[in-house]
């Protein structure tokens, strides 16, 4: 399998943290594309109508993407237990603590086009104070209510890498925010899989 992948890209390292945790990592060439929407990657947009990473290409050579589909994907690839719970109750669970993750990256992303990607003179400081108040909000919402499991699953990995990213990108400080969650994170961010795949890098634009 082949992952078109960023190494700054809170998303792309969710499903390759995935592959790790699912046993998958030695099957899948890990290829680095940058990805913009002012800055169009033709390789990724032949695959990713929405021109975005990561996209898994299968064995089959199909094009799996966003970064939830590849993970249950590649949770249907390996031998082991589920990393995404099949009983019903459990499934919705996790894939709502999931939608939460996907969302601080994305509030965080938008963040940073208000900040410091769009040209000074087009930002508009009330999105990113809304944006702003999301990733704060969604934080106290995992605070408050995330327990997280021994064996880490979709929920576990998705939080871990969203908020590496913050913590990488200086969107806000979790670590003051949030204590408990924070203190989870700095366990899990030891494990083989995260420190396999470290944030680097800058976000090219043009
Ligand atoms: N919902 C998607 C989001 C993917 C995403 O936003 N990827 C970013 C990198 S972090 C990207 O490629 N952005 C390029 C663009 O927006 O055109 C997923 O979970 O995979």
């Amino acid at each position: 399998m082949k992952l078109l992948y960023q190494t700054h890209s809170p998303f792309a390292r969710k499903a390759l943290v995935f592959a790790h945790e699912a046993g998958l990592a030695d099957r899948i060439q890990v290829i680095h594309h940058e990805t913009s929407p002012t800055a169009r990657n033709a390789e990724v947009f032949a695959l990713n109508p929405l021109g975005k990473v990561p996209v898994l290409l299968t064995d089959e050579g199909e094009a799996i993407f966003d970064s939830g589909v590849i993970c249950q994907y590649l949770d249907a690839e390996h031998g082991g237990m589920s990393l995404i719970p099949t009983n019903p109750a459990k499934r919705v669970a996790a894939l709502r603590l999931q939608a939460v993750a996907d969302g601080l990256s994305e509030a965080g992303i938008l963040v940073r086009w208000e900040t410091v990607r769009r040209p000074p003179d087009l930002r508009y400081p009330p999105l990113a104070e809304g944006h702003l108040a999301k990733v704060a909000d969604g934080c106290a919402w995992l605070e408050a209510s995330f327990q997280p499991h021994e064996i880490p699953g979709l929920a576990e990995v998705a939080i871990a890498t969203a908020l590496s990213w913050l913590a990488f990108r200086q969107i806000l400080d979790v670590s003051a925010a949030c204590p408990r969650l924070w203190a989870w994170y700095e366990t899990f961010e030891q494990r083989p899989s995260m420190r396999a795949t470290a944030l680097a890098g800058d976000t090219v634009d043009h």
